[in-house]
């Protein structure tokens, strides 16, 4: 069994590779969910979504969020009804959204909502919410606290960064799925996804860390020197006083990782880490880095 800690985008492009060089049922999938947010008064789980689709194969690897040929007809008519719905929300991805906010709202936990959806759309992966409780990372800046897809999406990134907030109504604690995933794991494997927004919110849900330091974990770099490859990781980092660095990533991860994956193009090393090509412009790129990473999991 190998277990992975995942965001919705570096992570899951690594996973694209695994799931081709790997018995698929000897893969799980811890996600992060403190991006999800009820919209339309529907309930998306941005992180959780990308890593089901692309199980299924429906996966939009163009944007790697929303399913491939989708339509927009209830966006782009709710726009014109007057509704600010600034997420971009497919049709087909919309009807994912409702079956999981009636779910919810019929009480039943964020573990087995993601099974029943997980079921119906045949992935035969393990896809894990880190926690059931709900978790919100928003942002502060001048404009007050904002969750974070609205600091990402509406605003686009374009906002000064006073703080990064995870917001719950009591301290998420991991689940017994998530636990028993981990303990019959012989390698964890925390992707190139964002430190802030996606790692350490899994990090953080009571019981996973105690977990992990009793195996090994190996941890993909999402920056090369200064920059992440993608997305907002950078500022975030800084604002959670981490260097934007493969440094700074380790440093977030606080002593749990035994072995440090960081790319053959970052130019500033990290003593002990392993080097190798982490790009992953397209699949043959993830299949090999997935192949590389598996000698490095069952090496000395
Ligand atoms: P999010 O939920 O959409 O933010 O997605 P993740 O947190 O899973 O992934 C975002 C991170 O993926 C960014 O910090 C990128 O630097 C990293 N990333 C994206 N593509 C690649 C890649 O091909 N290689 C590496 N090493 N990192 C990548
Ligand atoms: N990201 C965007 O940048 N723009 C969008 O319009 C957008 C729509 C969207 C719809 C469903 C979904 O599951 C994800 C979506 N994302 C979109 C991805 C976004 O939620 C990501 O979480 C962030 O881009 C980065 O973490």
């Amino acid at each position: 069994m190998i277990t992975f800690l995942s965001g919705g985008t570096g992570t899951p492009k690594l996973l694209r590779g695994f799931m081709k060089v790997t018995d698929r049922h000897e893969i799980a999938v811890i996600v992060n969910t403190a991006e999800d947010i009820w919209i339309s008064g529907n309930h998306i789980s941005p992180d959780i979504d990308t890593v089901m689709y692309l199980f299924s194969g429906v996966l939009n690897t163009d944007t790697w969020w929303g399913l491939r040929d989708d339509t927009f007809t209830t966006h782009d008519e709710a726009l014109r009804l007057g509704i600010d719905e600034f997420i971009t929300i497919g049709d087909r991805d919309r009807a994912v959204h409702i079956a999981r906010g009636k779910m919810l709202q019929n009480g039943m936990r964020l573990t087995n909502v993601t099974k029943v959806l997980c079921e119906r759309f045949g992935v035969r992966e393990t896809v894990l919410p880190m926690t059931d409780t709900e978790v919100t990372t928003q942002i502060r800046t001048d404009l007050g606290l904002i969750h974070f897809q609205e600091y990402w999406i509406k605003a686009k990134g374009a906002l000064d960064i006073r703080e990064v907030v995870r917001a719950s109504a009591e301290p998420p604690k991991t689940t017994e799925e998530v636990l028993a995933e981990i303990a019959a794991s012989d390698t964890v494997v925390i992707g190139p996804s964002n430190p802030i927004t996606s790692i350490l919110p899994i990090l953080e849900c009571d019981g996973i860390v105690k977990a992990l330091k009793e195996k090994r974990v190996i941890a993909v770099s999402p920056f090369i020197g200064d920059s992440p490859v993608s997305g907002p990781a950078a500022a975030l980092m800084l604002a959670k006083g981490y260097e934007p660095s493969s440094k700074g990533t380790l440093d977030c991860y606080g002593g749990i990782v035994d072995v440090f994956v960081q790319d053959i193009r970052d130019p500033v090393e990290v003593k002990g880490s392993v080097r190798l090509d982490t790009l992953m412009t397209d699949e043959d790129k993830s299949i090999a880095l997935a192949r590389d990473i598996l000698r490095v999991a069952t090496g000395p």
